[in-house]
């Protein structure tokens, strides 16, 4: 038995943020249903599109596991079917702007009244406060949640990064309040409302730029180059570059054949425990009990010096033979990797976390699997849904509709196979 066997969600989201947290539901059991406008459905179907006639790949790889019905919700028998859906279901989730669920008249009071152990869980861009009518993308949470400002190097821009921590990461974030909501309904045989903001995600994820937001106030912060450079701090965190956010001081260096390839580079920590062993593998022995370098607070005005002297080492490595030595000493390090070398990783397709999907518009493609492994409940990843290929099942297997009801709703085109042909 799966980990979420017989949890129904009506998955009423769209782009990435709430697909994110159904498809992780969906990838420990549970029943998703997602519930699609008729004609277009989630508009990532056809943006970015790289196959003709295909649903993309931003709309496949986020979609895994699912079943698709269409409904149109302007339609009052469409309505009908999805008061019918909120009746039977556990779970709602949407990310809708601010507004939207309420003008279907899908308030919370309605629903409880209608469904008391039905959870409601959104996404929005914004919690209560000047903004929360915001409609929001991904980079918009990224500047408003504390991360743009914080990314990139302090004589540039702010930043925005490429993980998609506005969207994904308050998928994530909401599919863990749905869980939680699960488990508490296990005990108040209720549900309750799951609201998570992008910009408080965001702001969850950038947690340590609080924390040095606050140390700042109390003098200037050693382990950031700008300290080192003699660079005063103003009264904000400022971009770090590479600068690590923890505190074992790390860089970005160069390797054997950075001229050429843009991610021949290496993550490199000098970690204290290994300082020693450091300076043996860099060729600065003497740093070992050198004063201006032995011990961790004497490195820190001097990082630019160190990571130079690293580097110089590293450039005579490729970035996996570094690895390879570093390794052996327990000095932790990483490659910068590209995406076609993580494609291409064996390790990552053996675990799952790469897989290969099969789809019969696009046929293969690649995905990116459940990344949380529950040893009793392994993710099997199957292919996202044509739009409304499920439509006619759930009325009759999920919903219970007779044929002559079934019929009912087709003819009224809220499914919108009529509304296709009387158009036509
Ligand atoms: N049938 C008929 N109409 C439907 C429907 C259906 N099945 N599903 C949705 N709709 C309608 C809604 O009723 C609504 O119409 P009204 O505005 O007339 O009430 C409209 O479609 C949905 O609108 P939206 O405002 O949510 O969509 P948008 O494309 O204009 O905005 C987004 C997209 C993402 C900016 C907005 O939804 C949002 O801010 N969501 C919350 C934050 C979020 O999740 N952002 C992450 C997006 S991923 O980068």
């Amino acid at each position: 038995m799966k980990a979420l066997e017989g949890v129904k969600v009506l998955d009423f989201t769209h782009v990435q943020s709430g697909p994110t947290c159904t498809q992780l539901l969906a990838w420990f059991g549970a029943d998703v249903i997602k519930v699609e406008r008729p004609g277009t459905g989630d508009i990532t179907r056809s943006q970015l599109c790289d196959v003709p006639d295909a649903d993309s790949l931003y709309f496949t790889m986020l979609n895994h596991n699912k079943r698709s019905i269409t409904l149109d919700t302007k339609n009052p028998k469409g309505m009908e079917v999805l008061w019918e859906m909120v009746k039977i279901c556990d779970v709602l989730v949407e990310n809708f702007a601010p507004g939207v669920l309420d003008r279907m008249g899908l308030t919370w009071d309605k629903i409880h009244a209608v469904n008391p152990r039905l959870i409601v869980a959104s996404v929005k861009g914004f919690g209560p406060g000047p903004y929360e009518d915001c409609k929001v993308y991904e980079n918009v949470a990224q500047c408003a949640g504390g991360s743009a400002s914080t990314t990139g190097f302090r004589d540039g821009l702010p930043m925005v990064t490429g993980a998609q921590i506005g969207d994904s990461g308050t998928g994530l974030h909401l599919a863990l309040g749905i869980v939680t909501a699960l488990y508490h309904r296990t005990h108040s045989g209720l549900g309750q409302k799951v609201d998570c903001a992008m910009q408080d995600g965001v702001l969850n994820l950038c947690r340590v730029k609080l924390r040095d937001q606050q140390r700042l106030e109390r003098g200037p912060m050693k382990e950031y180059s700008q300290y080192g450079e003699g660079i005063p701090f103003d009264d904000a965190v400022p971009r770090a570059g590479n600068d690590s956010g923890g505190g074992q001081p790390g860089r970005i260096v160069k390797c054997k054949g950075w001229e050429t390839d843009p991610n021949a580079y290496l993550y490199f920590i000098t970690q204290a425990p290994v300082w020693e062993k450091i300076c043996d593998i860099i060729g600065e022995p003497g740093w070992k009990t050198d004063p201006n370098y032995a011990k961790p607070l004497a490195r820190l005005p001097r990082l630019n010096e160190i990571f130079a002297r690293v580097e110089q080492w590293t450039m005579t490595k490729t970035k996996f033979e570094a690895m390879d030595i570093l390794n052996e000493y327990d000095i932790p390090c990483g490659p910068i990797l590209s995406m076609k070398e993580i494609a291409e990783e064996k390790s990552l397709r053996e675990t799952g976390t790469v897989v290969e999907v099969d789809h019969p518009v696009r046929g293969k493609y690649l995905s990116v699997g459940n990344p949380i492994k529950l040893s009793d409940s392994p993710t099997v990843v199957t292919r996202s849904p044509l739009l409304g290929e499920h439509t006619d099942e759930i009325l009759r297997d999920v919903l219970k509709f007779d044929e002559r009801r079934i019929a009912a709703v087709t003819e009224s085109g809220a499914t919108g196979a009529l509304t296709r042909a009387a158009a036509e």
